[in-house]
């Protein structure tokens, strides 16, 4: 029978009445289930810790103790009420004032507001700017936030637009911005702390960002003004954004664009944007992340400063992207390893067929594949953490760089994929009661259901990785640091970790890369998305081997072994399914 491979969570004592009498319901003979309880969710969570005792050293994680193990007291108790308070109260448009004067003002719940105050002290979008521990800030970011993300009701986005804001503003934007708004945007100070928004998607495009027909056209002051509609304006609650405009002249296509920050409070006239020269049409309506403002705006002349020059604005913000698309990957990783603790919460209080269900080998077994699939998206987002830091400090080389490049996308859009199906799978565990609203559970599909979609589709990132590879070999380079992850096991046989499918499957990608070049152009795409699928899968595996040969050397553990073993018996048996393999499966 399969041992559990995330540490169960504790078997909730029987409910007891007042003075410690049994509920009378339980007198009279009926019968309720027990919710799922949380626990401190980074005491309780054994894959973080092991992951983090291997990726930080000792000085740096007793630093981030403290604050890991308060985040994970939170999340466990009172943030997971503010999220599910602010999720009650979504945000609201209130229009006009009563005498009939456009406000345009997004009214949020004081749970929202809390939300952003807790993300602000804990430095969650701060961090990686404070160089509070060098190349290891994305690291300890990456922790923090994979234990506030799942109960935060997805104020892990404005935390995620943020810091890429800061970003784009410290690689590109000049002095005189910078110093005006990186402070603010860094604060730990709940009042001073801004967050930022990304104003990108327009109603012509939201992956094709070429076609964007927003206009940047200079005032007779001399000023920025932008015109134009941006369909999908996430957290426009922001006190800023990044959007991107095509400066009145400029050539069609992506390169004709320019990159704007726009303030919600004109930073010299000191007069609200909102109801003026920035419009909400209204608030989308959405699946899921609905304590999350979405708005669509129209730009009527909204006053806008040039980050950088008004050229190459898609490169600037490509930035951004790369940020973002990690803290995506992390909200997967994160709301993949939440719904893991529920339903094992769950299993460990529910009994049917005379044993708790998860003493049920089948049950047990499907937790287990949900345990090793939420471990595989943690490595995965955790080594491009890793990476994404190195190379911030100035301390990734040549080949991580590029590998980076890569891997971005190719996290983004595995986890993203992998959650939806996780937590549709979760929701199955509970039964009937994960298909009510008020039992919480429904929400984890809903929510995960937005992370395939925001900030680039399964497809587009697929297609991104022939790009990458075109302009900098950067997939070449990923496929050479997965490499040297699986020669490093290799190189350690008293581990007994067993590579061998991992490397087979890296083989065939290298021989799928390689023939590239003379590829048919059509025929090639439509195969990518099963390619950029294997690769995140193989790179997957060879961070788990990894991973577990270190585990076996240094803690004589098996434990992250059985998983390694796991996840490639279930995703690199040969031959390697192709993506239109799923009829002939069915037969
Ligand atoms: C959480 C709550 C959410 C609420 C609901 C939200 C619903 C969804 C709302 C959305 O719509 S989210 C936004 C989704 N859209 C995207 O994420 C954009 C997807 N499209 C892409 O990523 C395209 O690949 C891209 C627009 C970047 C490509 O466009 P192009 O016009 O083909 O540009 P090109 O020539 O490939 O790249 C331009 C330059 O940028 C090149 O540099 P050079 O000019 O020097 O050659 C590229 O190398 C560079 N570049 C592109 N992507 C890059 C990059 N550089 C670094 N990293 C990257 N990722």
């Amino acid at each position: 029978m399969d041992r559990p491979l995330s540490r169960p969570v504790d078997r909730p004592r029987p409910a007891r009445g007042l003075f410690g009498r049994r509920p009378r319901a339980v007198a009279l003979g009926m019968f309720f289930q027990e919710p799922p309880r949380l626990r401190n969710t980074y005491r309780s969570d054994a894959v973080l810790h092991e992951h983090l005792e291997r990726l930080l050293p000792p000085e740096v994680r007793a630093e981030a103790e403290a604050e890991l193990d308060a985040m994970g007291e939170a999340a466990a108790g009172e943030l997971s009420r503010l999220a599910a308070q602010a999720e009650a109260s979504p945000p609201r448009l209130v229009q006009y004032d009563p005498w009939g004067r456009r406000i345009d003002r997004i009214e949020v719940s004081e749970a929202w507001s809390r939300l952003h105050a807790v993300q602000a002290r804990a430095g969650l979008g701060a961090l990686p700017y404070e160089d509070r521990h060098g190349r290891h800030d994305r690291v300890v970011q990456h922790a923090l936030l994979h234990l506030y993300g799942p109960s935060s009701a997805v104020y892990s986005c404005p935390v995620a637009m943020t810091d890429a804001a800061v970003r784009v503003l410290v690689d590109h934007a000049p002095a005189e911005l910078r110093e005006r708004v990186v402070p603010r945007l860094t604060s730990r100070d709940p009042e001073r702390a801004w967050t930022s928004g990304q104003w990108m998607t327009e109603r012509e495009g939201g992956s094709d960002v070429g076609r964007t027909a927003t206009v940047a056209r200079r005032d007779e002051a001399g000023r920025w003004r932008l015109h134009g509609v941006k369909w999908f304006t996430s957290a426009t609650t922001a006190d800023c954004a990044l959007a991107l405009a095509r400066p009145e002249g400029a050539p069609a296509g992506s390169h004709g664009l320019g990159l704007f920050l726009v303030e919600l409070v004109d930073p010299f006239g000191g007069r609200p944007q909102l109801g003026s020269t920035i419009l909400v049409n209204r608030l989308k309506d959405k699946l899921g992340t609905r304590a999350l403002p979405t708005a669509e705006l129209t730009l009527a002349g909204a006053l806008a400063t040039p980050v950088g020059g008004v050229e190459g604005g898609l490169k600037k913000i490509a930035g951004m992207l790369n940020v973002t698309r990690l803290h995506n990957a992390v909200s997967a990783a994160a709301g993949m390893r939440r719904g893991v603790d529920l339903a094992a919460a769950y299993a460990g209080a529910r009994d049917a067929f005379g044993r708790p269900l998860l003493e049920l080998p089948l049950h047990r077994a499907t937790l287990t594949d949900l345990a090793v699939e939420a471990e595989a998206a943690f490595a995965l987002v955790a080594r491009g953490m890793e990476l994404l830091g190195r190379a911030e400090h100035g301390v990734a080389g040549e080949l991580e760089r590029r590998a980076l490049r890569a891997l971005v996308p190719t996290v983004k859009l595995l986890t993203a994929k992998d959650a939806v199906a996780h937590a549709s799978e979760v929701v199955e565990a509970f039964g009937g009661a994960g298909y009510v609203e008020d039992s919480g559970i429904p929400r984890l599909l809903r929510d995960a259901q937005v992370l395939p979609i925001w900030e680039g589709t399964t497809n587009v990132l697929s297609l991104d990785l022939l790009r990458a590879e075109s302009r900098e070999e950067a997939v070449t380079a990923l496929l050479a640091d997965l490499a040297e992850r699986l020669a490093a096991v290799r190189a350690a046989p008293a581990a007994g970790v067993d590579v061998a499918p991992a490397e087979r499957s890296h083989a065939d990608l290298l021989r799928q890369v390689r023939a590239w070049p003379g590829a048919d152009g059509d025929e090639l795409q439509a195969r990518l998305r099963g390619f950029a699928l294997r690769l995140g899968r193989t790179y997957a595996a060879a961070l788990l081997a990894r991973h577990a040969a270190h585990r076996r050397l240094r803690r004589g553990d098996d434990r992250a072994a059985q998983v390694a073993r796991r996840h490639a018996e279930r995703w690199l048996q040969e031959p390697a399914p192709a993506p239109d393999s799923l009829t002939a499966a069915r037969r």
